[in-house]
């Protein structure tokens, strides 16, 4: 064969082989379209997911996207920032989301703001783009999921905001004791984008990598949650982000994360999917648990 020929058949077997192993779900997407298929996650992505509990994509939100999320999350704080002047502490239901606000050191905290796409619908629009929803559909193994959790965590200097080691599972499970994993693979992902840069000092999320053998451990009622993990006997590793990096979380991950020593703010944006009659109950804010379609391929059919 002439070498011009064997150079094209050659480009043409690679072109091949890498349109197999990015689209790892092809079966399972019939009329995937282009944007699709370049959003799904690979099956080694997919692996890692699975035997990690969780799965980084760096610059998953672009710089437009951050900006502008930035931007909503400033005025969630002032929104907050008012209430809390006004007097307010507690769980506070303001236009749609629900701001938790507690005073510590004669400053506001801003435990979390829930549903926060309720008052601002942009929000829900970042939380449910395609791009978002694709790794999603494959790691739930569903076409459609109910989203439970639009919500922003903003571990301002000097605020004490700290999240004990907990499994996700956990809060779906408090929230609705008949929570379910239906799928038999969690039923449940979260997706925290970092809106700042993740450091040592800011109180990044820890993690425990790979599931735990006994699934749901209770550590929320355990009398000495450090000394069950201790048990695990498996390390601890800090999660650093750029911001606009994403990690995907499996409900059975164990994470959490210690107040933020640093100067400046760690603000990140979660989302989160159940699927499809896992949860029963609403959660708060206004239109949450609202039934999405994962898969646009599926419009197609
Ligand atoms: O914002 C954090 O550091 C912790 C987030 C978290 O643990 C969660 O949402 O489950």
């Amino acid at each position: 064969m002439q070498k011009k020929y064997r150079l094209i058949l050659y480009l043409f077997l690679c072109c091949m082989v890498s349109a197999m192993t990015i689209a790892t779900d092809l079966s399972a997407i019939p009329f995937a379209s282009h944007d699709e298929l370049a959003q799904c996650l690979t099956v080694d992505q997919i692996n890692e997911f699975f035997s990690q509990g969780y799965l980084i994509i760096p610059d998953f939100f672009d710089s437009e996207e951050l900006h502008v999320l930035s931007e909503y999350a400033d005025r969630l704080q002032e929104e907050a920032q008012l209430l809390y002047d006004r007097g307010l502490r507690g769980k506070v239901d303001e236009g749609g989301a629900q701001f938790v606000i507690n005073e510590v050191n004669n400053q506001v905290q801003i435990a979390r703001i829930v549903w926060a796409g309720g008052k601002e619908p942009y929000l829900l629009e970042l939380g449910r783009q395609q791009k978002v929803k694709t790794p999603i559909a494959q790691l739930l193994d569903a076409d459609q999921a109910d989203h439970l959790i639009n919500q922003l965590h903003y571990k301002l200097p000097r605020d004490q905001v700290k999240f004990c080691w907990h499994q996700d599972f956990q809060h779906r499970r408090n929230f609705d004791e008949k929570w379910e994993d239906l799928n038999k693979k969690g039923s449940f992902v979260q997706l925290i984008v970092a809106i700042d840069p993740m450091t040592i000092e800011n109180g990044p999320l820890e993690v425990i990598p790979g599931l735990p053998e006994e699934g749901y451990l209770g550590l929320d009622k355990c009398q000495n949650p450090e000394e069950l993990l201790e048990r695990l006997g498996k390390p601890r590793e800090s999660i650093l982000l750029n911001a606009g990096d994403a990690i995907f979380m499996h409900p059975l991950l164990i994470h959490g994360s210690r107040p933020n020593h640093s100067l400046s703010a760690r603000r990140v944006f979660i989302n989160g999917f159940a699927y499809p009659h896992a949860n029963h109950k609403p959660y708060p804010g206004a239109g949450s648990c609202e039934r999405i379609l994962l898969r646009i391929s599926k419009l197609n059919t």
